[in-house]
């Protein structure tokens, strides 16, 4: 094992750089706020920080609408504070992931702006243009936008649609087209000239349409259809991808780290796309585990999630990318509601135990685990109590469809509280002071008012806190081989409450076990009595193979 790539055994946090530390009053997070936490996530042990983009934006989703890929929005800093950044996170070891969205730009990009000036402009190509095609449905084609609506904006200039696959500030890129593809590396390659150490790619999947764009099935109780089989993971996908390692990646001596954000993708595509064969990248974000509680309708179609369905779901992943390829494991993220509020508990009594099962049961898996930040500290949902709480264009568009459609205020607020992704977003909670130490001005969102509790200051020093309990997970991975790259075997499949598997590497085996619920649990697995308990998170969690409730426990033998 002694050949495997550094991000093997390696951990990843996640900063949004909005929410996780303001250093100049102005209630939006920033750069030099994330550069004066450094000693906090060093002290936490993850080797790697992947920052949300903090490039030039009108902000219509948050930066994931870039008008300017070589430099900072002035919201969060300047590039020399981007290069500040660098310098500080390598002196202490760590290194530096930037989000590349370059499925789409934003509209105020120079790009887009000088594609819709004319047709005949010469980065009128460079996105995707169509006229009307009757009148019925003018539409080019009835896909339904991420974020509610057709995927076609009308633009009355040229009087032609340009596609969007999310808002209709965010049009998409066309791959086709050879000049952008060497627009977008020689970008990429300037941000490893200037130190960064790899790249989380935004819906990267998505940069490969099928030709011609075609109709998708109806989606029920829609006027649109489902257009993601002619855009997910498209026909040149993987040529792409190899040509943008081709491009950027491969002629870097330092061994960077790559991660494609794919919803949709399959085990299988996720093999070929992070088998180091095909030189593409080195792990995906898949979807399926953050699906399992969404109904047909989409995430704010709320369904309760069954641990048998998640432990058949995550332990296909883990079989599928066995023998070759990689996995990237994670609960949250900034479009995910909070973990333990969702696959866990908020009940006060077992919050903070069932925050430490959920790290325990993750870190544990063979991948590479992504921490996003305040999961270390066991941070929840926010309860919002009505639609001026929010501020996702998301959930937002999802607030005015769902009334025109007559859907019930209350129920609407239900779905909202459960799903919306402002549930990550809200700030950090570093203390018990009023905006929990995140500014000192106004908040750009609500501070949960449960800070006062759960927050960095009384957990620091505190040896039974999420927190601490995260710094042992993070060590044992970089302690112990089997952690990292050990073989996986889920067992008690059909088990309703505990989710328990084993890791064996050269002799080395571990059994992780996880009532995911109040009442006890006994396994009967003869083989492990008497086995040392590694971790807990019970203070007398004996290697009796009983469960409390919500107990996790790593045994070795
Ligand atoms: O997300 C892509 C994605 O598919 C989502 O999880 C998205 O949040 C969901 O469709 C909304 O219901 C990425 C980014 O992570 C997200 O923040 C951006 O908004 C999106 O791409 C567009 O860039």
């Amino acid at each position: 094992m002694t050949d495997a790539p550094w991000w093997t055994s390696a951990v990843v946090y996640q900063v949004y750089p909005r929410s996780f530390a303001d250093s100049d009053g102005d209630g939006i997070g920033d750069i030099p706020g994330l550069i004066g936490k450094l000693d906090y996530l060093h002290d936490l042990g993850v080797d790697v920080v992947w920052v949300s983009p903090f490039y030039r934006s009108p902000m219509d989703d948050n930066g994931y609408d870039i008008s300017d890929y070589q430099d900072v929005d002035p919201t969060f800093g300047t590039l020399s504070d981007v290069d500040r950044l660098i310098e500080q996170l390598h002196e202490r070891g760590m290194k530096l992931v930037i989000d590349v969205v370059v499925n789409h730009t934003s509209d105020e990009h120079p790009w887009f702006r000088e594609s819709r000036a004319s047709k005949d402009n010469p980065k009128r190509d460079w996105y995707w243009w169509a006229p009307a095609r009757g009148s019925a449905t003018p539409e080019p084609t009835n896909w339904k936008a991420a974020f509610q609506g057709s995927v076609w904006e009308f633009d009355p200039a040229t009087d032609e649609y340009y596609l969007h696959l999310f808002s209709r500030r965010q049009p998409d890129l066309n791959w086709e087209n050879p000049e952008v593809r060497q627009a977008i590396y020689k970008m990429l390659r300037w941000w490893l000239a200037r130190g960064v150490d790899g790249f989380r790619m935004d819906v990267i999947n998505y940069i490969s349409k099928a030709l011609p764009l075609k109709d998708g099935p109806a989606i029920a109780n829609s006027a649109y259809g489902d257009g993601s089989a002619i855009y997910q993971c498209g026909p040149r996908i993987h040529e792409f991808l190899h040509e943008l390692h081709t491009e950027v990646i491969a002629g870097d001596d330092r061994q960077l780290i790559t991660v494609g954000e794919m919803p949709g993708v399959t085990v299988e595509e996720a093999q070929q796309f992070t088998d180091p064969a095909s030189a593409e990248i080195d792990m995906v974000f898949q979807f399926e585990h953050v699906g399992l509680d969404h109904g047909p309708v989409g995430r704010y179609d709320l369904r309760p999630l069954r641990l048998t369905d998640l432990k058949q779901s995550l332990g296909r992943w883990q079989d599928g990318l066995a023998k070759s390829g990689w996995n990237s494991l994670y609960w949250n993220n900034h479009d995910q509601p909070r973990a333990v509020s969702r696959y866990g508990t908020d009940e006060p009594e077992y919050r903070v135990r069932s925050a430490k099962l959920l790290g325990t049961v993750l870190h544990l898996h063979r991948g590479t685990p992504y921490v996003y930040q305040g999961e270390e500290l066991g941070m929840t949902n926010y309860p919002f109590a009505g639609i001026d709480d929010l501020r996702d264009l998301d959930s937002l568009n999802y607030f005015a469809a769902a009334t025109s459609a007559g859907l019930e205020p209350d129920d609407i607020m239900t779905a909202l509280r459960a799903q919306s992704r402002d549930n990550a977003r809200t700030p950090v909670q570093w203390d018990a002071s009023e905006h929990a130490g995140f500014t000192t001005g106004t908040p750009w969102i609500g501070v949960n008012p449960n800070h006062v509790e759960i927050n960095v200051a009384t957990q620091v020093d505190e040896p039974d806190s999420v927190l601490a309990h995260y710094r042992r997970l993070i060590a044992l991975r970089h302690e112990l081989p089997v952690v990292a790259h050990g073989d996986f075997a889920m067992l008690l499949p059909d088990d309703e409450q505990v989710y328990a598997f084993t890791r064996a590497h050269e002799g080395v085996e571990l059994l992780v076990l996880a009532n995911f619920g109040t009442s006890e649990q006994h396994v009967e697995l003869p083989d492990w009595a008497g086995a040392e308990l590694l971790l807990g998170n019970y203070p007398d969690g004996g290697p009796d193979l009983t469960l409390r409730a919500w107990e996790a426990q790593v045994l070795r033998r």
